[in-house]
């Protein structure tokens, strides 16, 4: 069982996309284990996005991720990282392939609609960032030994 971070952009939230994007993490299987409506503060977003600060759209990033509210999440599945990334598909959705959530609503690198982990080190930091201990749940749910053998 892994846990993945992802964050519903500003975009998601204005373009009303939250709700049929989160419907296809749970057809997938995956638990939502924790989950809140936020405005970023400007130095949680600068923190988040450390490994671009020297890229040239940085200012851009952290401007954008705190222009409005976001949802962000914990999701927990098997192998939840690598699956939650091929779902968003690539990071310009002009490129990312059709089937995938930047693919089917997206047309922008910047506004790509959600951020997920991903590494398993980059998301025990990321779930750090955004959720206290006691915001993470651990529960089962009555289908859940249909979803998954092991
Ligand atoms: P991903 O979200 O696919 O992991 P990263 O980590 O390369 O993509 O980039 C982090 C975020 O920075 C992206 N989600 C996107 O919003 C933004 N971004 C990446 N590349 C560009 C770019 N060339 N121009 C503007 N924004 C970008």
């Amino acid at each position: 069982m892994e846990r993945t971070l992802i964050i519903f952009k500003p975009d998601a939230v204005q373009r009303m996309l939250v709700g049929r994007i989160l419907a296809r993490f749970e057809d997938k299987g995956l638990r939502i284990v924790g989950m809140k409506l936020q405005q970023s503060p400007r130095a949680q977003v600068e923190k988040h996005y450390e490994i671009h600060k020297d890229r040239p759209f940085y200012r851009q990033l952290v401007d954008f991720m705190a222009a409005g509210p976001v949802i962000v999440a914990a999701l927990e599945g098997p192998a939840a990282i690598s699956v939650v990334r091929n779902m968003l598909g690539a990071t310009d959705g002009r490129q990312a392939a059709p089937g995938t959530i930047r693919g089917d609503f997206g047309l922008d690198k910047q506004y790509n609609l959600v951020h997920a982990s991903d590494g398993p080190e980059t998301a025990e930091l990321e779930l750090k960032l955004f959720f206290k201990p006691d915001e993470l749940l651990s529960y089962r749910r009555a289908g859940d030994q249909w979803i998954a053998s092991a």
